[in-house]
């Protein structure tokens, strides 16, 4: 076999019909049959001027200098078209005759499809049956060669995995319209998030300006009210902060002699590997009274470790004394520092009076203060900070915080969700649905990872950490060249998505790393190969449904149409 793999003849076969007509002189294909109708004469395809005999086709001897008289045999090899796709020559272009006009030698192929194939294969004693699979090049069986026509298994092993592909791109597809379903639901759930988060915030600005309102209306009143001493004074404050001092003293001396046990306590372990394996190890063929006598006390000692172990105040209760204002053990002080707030703002003479008059008098006494705050007369001290704050204050301090915090994330999710609308996911918004997941591939030193919308990796195999290769930036296209691959696993030729990861890690005296994925129509994500063309300017070459063309099935092309 001259060249390898089916594809070589796929390529080939595109130009061809099934069937060439018996009666045409051996090798013409099909489109060139209408030049070798006329009896007696033949006239040179590409140059009109030169008729020939009839008898001269197929001769053997290259007359026409298109070498069209010689479509059957390899006289005229020397003008052969490097491929069927190169141009065709002289009259026919209008330049000068310089390659043959025929395409090659054509194989009908029945059972299989139509080719043509270079006239120097014809009769070089070679079987080509990757162009030629009815053997029909090897007529003159040069050099004794017999090429059978295998047209039959070939053809069909041809459509078979002929069929196998259009299955499998039918499963791509029918996977790619799955990933637009997805995708179509994401983006309507970001929609409903961006509508119920437009409405809570909304609702937010209200609650706001209520906390608001609240905060100032519970500020002022306590601007009203009459001062009273903070906390407790005379001599049970001073006692107070006398058992605070002395607590706290205890507490660090405590600390201290924890310190000393757990140092003594190492030292004992330490003496206690000595003794035991001294007891492991000694030999008690020596009968030496001093050894044997300290082994046994040591015996002793180990026994009644265990008993005393029991008996040890634990690490846990020993936390818990130590722990400062705990809800359930220690004292929590400032319970007892703070002034409440009742009390506080309560005015003290008001128990003696009738509850009108009381009432009556707190409001004139509260409106008179508040004058003389404002005038500059007495001083603010719930303003000044001088003071604790009451916890009601703090509280609607708190809860104007709390919203307006919310209000904030809400509102940066919000923007978040609406950029991400904007954003480019492609057609069909189709890498909505891929967002977040990742394929990787082993290559070489590293293991090389692609996540969707996200970012490139290169991972080291030798433990050297990961290399940010890019993060994606856009959606792009660009034009695939590539060889037709046996596997399917490659971009081949056309138009190609190209997703664009840039400014990943800085290369060593370089630009930062960028990545090209490539994709093409594929059944399963795959990270099909990676390669560097240049110094850290990585290609990928990605199968994914995704990339698929969806053809529209026939009843929503009908329903497209009405
Ligand atoms: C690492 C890898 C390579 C890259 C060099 C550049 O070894 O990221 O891909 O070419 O750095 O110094």
């Amino acid at each position: 076999m001259r060249k390898t793999g089916t594809l070589a003849l796929l390529g080939a076969i595109a130009h061809g019909a099934v069937v060439a007509s018996s009666s045409l002189p051996r090798g013409v294909g099909p489109e060139f049959a209408k030049y070798y109708t006329s009896q007696g004469t033949f006239t040179c395809i590409g140059t009109p001027s030169i008729t020939l005999s009839s008898s001269q086709i197929n001769d053997n001897s290259c007359d026409c200098p298109d070498g069209s008289d010689e479509p059957g045999t390899a006289a005229c090899a020397h003008l052969d078209r490097l491929s069927p796709e190169q141009p065709l020559p002289g009259s026919l272009t209008g330049t000068t005759n310089t390659t043959s006009t025929l395409p090659g030698f054509w194989c009908a192929n029945e059972g299989h499809i139509g080719s043509y194939i270079p006239f120097m294969y014809v009769n070089d004693g070679v079987c080509d049956y990757e162009l030629c699979c009815d053997g029909s090049d090897e007529y003159a069986h040069a050099g004794g060669v017999q090429c059978e026509n295998r047209c039959a298994a070939i053809g069909k092993e041809y459509r078979r995995l002929e069929e196998e592909r259009r299955r499998s791109k039918e499963r791509s597809i029918k996977k790619r319209r799955a990933l637009a379903k997805e995708a179509g639901e994401l983006r309507r759930k970001v929609e409903a998030k961006i509508v119920s988060l437009k409405d809570e915030i909304k609702k937010l600005e209200v609650k706001q300006e209520e906390l608001q309102r609240k905060l100032e209306e519970i500020e002022k009143a306590e601007r009203a009210r009459v001062a009273k001493p903070e906390g407790p004074k005379g001599k049970l404050g001073v006692l107070l902060s006398l058992a605070k001092s002395r607590v706290s003293e205890l507490r660090n001396a405590l600390d201290k002699v924890l310190d000393q046990r757990d140092d003594l306590r190492d030292r004992v372990e330490q003496l206690e590997d000595i003794l035991t394996k001294l007891k492991e190890e000694y030999n008690p063929n020596y009968n030496d009274e001093g050894v044997k006598a300290a082994v046994k006390s040591w015996e002793d000692y180990a026994a009644n470790q265990e008993h005393e172990k029991a008996q040890e105040i634990s690490d846990a209760e020993i936390m818990e004394l130590l722990k400062e204002d705990g809800e359930t053990s220690g004292i929590n002080w400032t319970e007892f520092e703070t002034v409440d707030d009742e009390a506080s703002t309560a005015h003290s003479w008001e128990a003696y009076l009738p509850g009108s008059v009381g009432e009556y008098l707190r409001g004139t006494l509260d409106s008179l203060r508040l004058w003389a705050v404002d005038k500059g007369i007495i001083a603010d001290d719930t303003s000044t900070g001088s003071g604790p704050e009451s916890r009601a204050v703090t509280a609607a301090r708190d809860a104007l915080n709390a919203a307006r915090n919310e209000f904030a994330t809400k509102t940066s999710t919000l923007e978040e969700q609406q950029r991400d609308l904007e954003k480019d996911y492609g057609p069909d918004d189709i890498f909505r649905a891929l967002k977040g997941k990742c394929i990787s591939v082993d290559s070489g030193e590293y293991e090389y990872e692609l996540c969707w919308m996200d970012r490139a990796t290169q991972k080291s195999k030798k433990g050297h950490g990961n290399t940010n290769m890019g993060n994606f930036v856009r959606i792009d296209k660009d034009i695939a060249d590539d060889e037709e691959r046996i596997d399917g696993k490659g971009l081949g030729k056309g138009e190609r998505m190209v997703l664009r990861y840039e400014n990943g890690q800085h290369c060593w005296n370089g630009p930062a790393r960028r990545t090209d994925v490539w994709l093409a129509c594929a059944e399963t994500d795959e990270l099909w190969r990676v390669t560097e063309p240049e110094k850290c300017v990585y290609r990928m070459e990605v199968g994914t449904p995704a990339a698929c063309e969806d053809i529209k099935e026939p009843e929503e092309k009908v329903k497209d149409e009405l």
